[in-house]
Formats: structure tokens, C-alpha cells, sequence
């Protein structure tokens, strides 16, 4: 094995981080038709890099089995939809109005923002309706992408990497209009990246001397401390800290540096947001950056990443009790939010549709699909009235106030909420 980030590749090197047995992809979404098929598994088994402090899964399967036909829609939840409008008005009044960009573009042909994994253009819109001249998306899954270009967004088909970035960057017509970016979006991307290098180098590529990158990813500490073994799944080929990023800055993607850092614990389990710029630019580091690396280093002193194995089968002895607690007491109980972090849960601790036999969705693409590996029909939200389930476990507890808010209005005979929080599974009455 050779480490992404650092590139490390002794025997010592790797440490096993936790080991979730063998699953299927976690967007595997199974026609009735396909049921009867074998479904391919594979060991769910990240390594923790001792020199860099990368955790990180092999690359068992190429991006372009996962991402090619996508099922998940980034503007299915208001509160994630939100927080991006949030972020695109704050990179328009920090990065693309300020005194350095109108220097380095007066008499240009305007400002130009790329966003990397642009999903259905849930974030690039804010930047059109904010009046940005040039706009546009990089996206590999066809079907969400075409999501984005039915929105007017210019979306290119593709997976981002050194090579594309020079490519795009040297481009003179068609969709693409060339030239350097004055921001570069790449939020919830890094983790699925399996050549870190290229994709980094690609980055530098297409950054206008002044721009700036802005990355969202998981923070691996909010995964740790939060006991979320759910967010390891096979797309999640890296889990990063600040440490193990600027450690592959300054390996052979080196030419750029994280100059901020912020924190948004309520995003996808905890997501850090990271401004990169070149070596070279005029971006100060902000104190942030160093009381984020202080804390880091404190975190990983106290040594909890070698303890994380444990927590996988600590939440399966929880999620069998739940189940079988209200199955004595002949409880009802559905799903609600079939995501790739549900996949990995009820795949792992072996949940199937005996115990719990639908999941309902407000993504039209997973409908009467089945959630592959545990055989659940995933169904829409109407469901739940047709069916008034007593208790509706909700799957995606990254969301779960924004699901409750949504739950409280349908479900007017009071059923029980079931969410997970860290090994446990905490239930109230609606
Ligand atoms: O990196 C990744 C990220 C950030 O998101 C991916 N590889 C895939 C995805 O992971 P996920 O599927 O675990 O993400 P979510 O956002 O936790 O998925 C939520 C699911 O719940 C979606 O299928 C949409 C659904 N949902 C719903 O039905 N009603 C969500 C909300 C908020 C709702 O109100």
C-alpha cells in the first residue's frame, strides 16, 4: 500500500484504523430485477498513514463505477442548500469584489469561478444570480450533471485532475471559456479523490496568481470524537485532518498553501473549510490556522484515532437492541434519508427488511430502489402517511433537526423519532 497523501509505503507504516467486514458500494441501489443477482462486496478496511496521519481505503474501485450514474442530490436538504448560499455571497464579498482582484483583472475578460464536483449546481447558482461573469462546473456523473445544465449552469462532464486543469485552462471555445480561476470550489470532493496529487497540482493549475481555493471536507477529528463509522464507505477514499492535507501540499503537490480555516460541526458530521492560495500570494495565514494545527496536535497526543476500532461494533450492539426492543413490544418501524452513511450502518450490523422494510426519500432517483446490501425498499416520503409508521429511524442524523422540522408537519399522530448519536440510538416522541 502506498499512502496517498505522503506516499509512505513501509510495512510500519499503516496501522488498521477499524474494519467494517466486506459491503457493497454504499449508493449500490438495486432494481426489484436485481435482488436475485449476486452483489459484489468489498473489505471496508481503513488504514491510518503513521507518517502522515491519513486514514484512507485502497482503491478497490474506480470513480468511474461509482460516480457514473450518482444517486445523490446535493439540494435535497434546505439546511446544506443554505449553508452553500451562505458560503458562495461570502467568497463573492471577501475574494471576488476586493481591492486584489480588481487589480489583477482590470481590462480582463471578468471574474471566473470553478467549482469541482458541482453536483446538480446547488452552490453555482448563487454565483450567476450574483452576477459573476464566468461560471462553471466540473461534474463526472452525467445524470446529476444534467440536473445542473437544465439550471442554465455550464457544466463539463468530467473528473478533475492535472491534466483536465491544464486542458480547460489553455480551452478557447465551446462550453468552457479557459483562463485561471479567481475561486475554486471543491467542497465534498477531496475524500473521493484516489491520485491526490493530480487532482492538488491540477488545483495549482487552474488558480489565478491571487485566487483562492475553497475546500470543504469531513474533519476527521468530528468523526472520531462523534463515533461516525457511518461516513466510512468506499467513495470515502481519504479522511483527512488539516495535518494530513498541508503534509501532501508540501510532498509533490507542494505550490500551495492553506491560509484559513473554518469549522462547521453541523455539516455532514463536521466539515472543515480550508482557503488555499499560491505559495506566492498575498493572502495572509490567519491565527486560525495555527490554533486549528495546535488543536490538532493536542487531539493526536491523547492517541484517540488508535482506539476508533472499537466503535463499529459497540454501534452494532446498540442499533440490534433498538431494533429488537421495539420489535418485542410490536413497534412499527421505517427509515427515513436512504444515505450512503445508512447504507454503511445497516449493511454492517446486518439490518434487513424483517426488522425494518422500507426507507422513505425525498430523491426521486432512489425510489423503489433497494438499498444494495441490506435489500430495503427505499420509497418516497408519502409512505409515511399512507403507512403511519410508530417509529420513523431516521438515517441521516447529519440532518436530523432539518428532518424533524419536515416530520413534525406530515406525521400528525405523534410517532417516535430514532436517530443515531455516536453508539447510541436516542428516540423521542414527535
Ligand atoms: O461525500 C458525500 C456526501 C457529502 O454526501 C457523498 N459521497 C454522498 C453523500 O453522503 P450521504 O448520502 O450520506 O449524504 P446525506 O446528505 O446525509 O444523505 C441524506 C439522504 O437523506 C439523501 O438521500 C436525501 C435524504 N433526505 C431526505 O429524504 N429528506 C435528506 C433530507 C435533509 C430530507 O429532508
Amino acid at each position: 500500500m502506498i499512502c496517498r497523501g505522503c506516499h509512505a509505503n513501509g510495512e510500519h507504516d499503516f496501522w488498521e484504523f477499524c474494519d467494517l467486514g466486506v459491503q457493497p458500494l454504499a449508493n449500490t441501489l438495486l432494481t426489484k430485477d436485481q435482488l436475485l443477482e449476486p452483489v459484489t462486496t468489498y473489505p471496508l478496511r481503513p488504514m491510518l498513514c503513521e507518517k502522515c496521519m491519513l486514514v484512507q481505503l485502497p482503491d478497490l474501485v474506480s470513480p468511474e463505477q461509482t460516480f457514473s450514474d450518482y444517486p445523490y442530490f446535493s439540494s435535497q436538504s434546505a439546511t446544506y442548500v443554505e449553508h452553500s448560499r451562505q458560503h458562495a455571497d461570502d467568497l463573492i464579498k471577501h475574494f471576488l469584489m476586493g481591492e486584489a482582484w480588481r487589480r489583477e483583472h482590470a481590462g480582463g475578460e471578468g471574474r471566473l469561478v470553478v467549482e469541482i464536483a458541482s453536483n446538480d449546481g446547488y452552490m453555482l447558482r448563487h454565483f450567476i444570480r450574483g452576477g459573476i461573469e464566468r461560471v462553471y462546473g466540473i461534474e463526472p456523473a452525467r445524470n446529476v450533471a444534467d440536473h445542473a445544465t437544465k439550471r442554465g449552469i455550464p457544466t463539463f462532464v468530467d473528473f478533475f485532475s492535472s491534466v483536465l486543469a491544464s486542458k480547460l485552462v489553455e480551452s478557447k471555445d465551446g462550453l468552457v471559456t479557459g483562463g485561471r480561476a479567481d475561486v475554486i470550489i471543491a467542497n465534498n470532493v477531496l475524500a473521493h479523490v484516489p491520485n491526490l496529487s493530480s487532482f492538488l497540482v491540477g488545483l495549482r493549475i487552474m488558480l489565478a496568481p491571487e485566487g483562492v481555493v475553497s475546500i470543504e471536507v469531513p474533519w476527521l477529528k468530528d468523526l472520531v470524537d462523534g463515533d461516525e463509522c457511518g461516513t466510512i464507505y468506499h467513495e470515502h477514499l481519504s479522511y483527512f485532518l488539516l495535518h494530513s492535507i498541508e503534509y501532501a501540499l508540501t510532498g509533490q503537490a507542494g505550490g500551495l498553501r492553506v491560509f484559513d480555516v473554518e469549522h462547521f460541526p453541523e455539516i455532514h458530521g463536521g466539515t472543515m473549510r480550508l482557503y488555499l492560495c499560491h505559495g506566492s500570494a498575498q493572502h495572509e495565514q490567519t491565527e486560525r490556522v495555527r490554533e486549528w494545527q495546535s488543536v490538532e496536535r493536542g487531539w493526536l497526543v491523547s492517541a484517540p484515532l488508535h482506539h476508533f476500532g472499537r466503535q463499529p461494533s459497540a454501534l452494532k450492539q446498540a442499533v440490534w437492541s433498538f431494533l429488537l426492543s421495539q420489535k418485542v413490544i410490536d413497534r412499527y418501524v421505517c427509515g427515513y434519508g436512504a444515505a450512503a452513511k445508512a447504507a454503511t450502518v445497516l449493511s454492517y450490523c446486518g439490518v434487513g427488511p424483517e426488522l425494518m422494510p422500507w426507507i422513505a426519500d425525498t430523491t426521486p432517483a432512489k425510489w423503489d430502489r433497494y438499498l444494495g446490501g441490506t435489500q430495503i425498499h427505499i420509497t418516497t416520503p408519502l409512505a409515511l402517511t399512507e403507512r403511519r409508521p410508530d417509529v420513523i429511524w431516521v438515517l441521516a442524523p447529519n440532518w436530523i433537526e432539518e428532518i424533524k422540522s419536515k416530520l413534525r408537519d406530515q406525521c400528525d399522530w405523534h410517532p417516535h423519532v430514532a436517530w443515531q448519536d455516536g453508539t447510541e440510538i436516542r428516540m423521542e416522541r414527535l
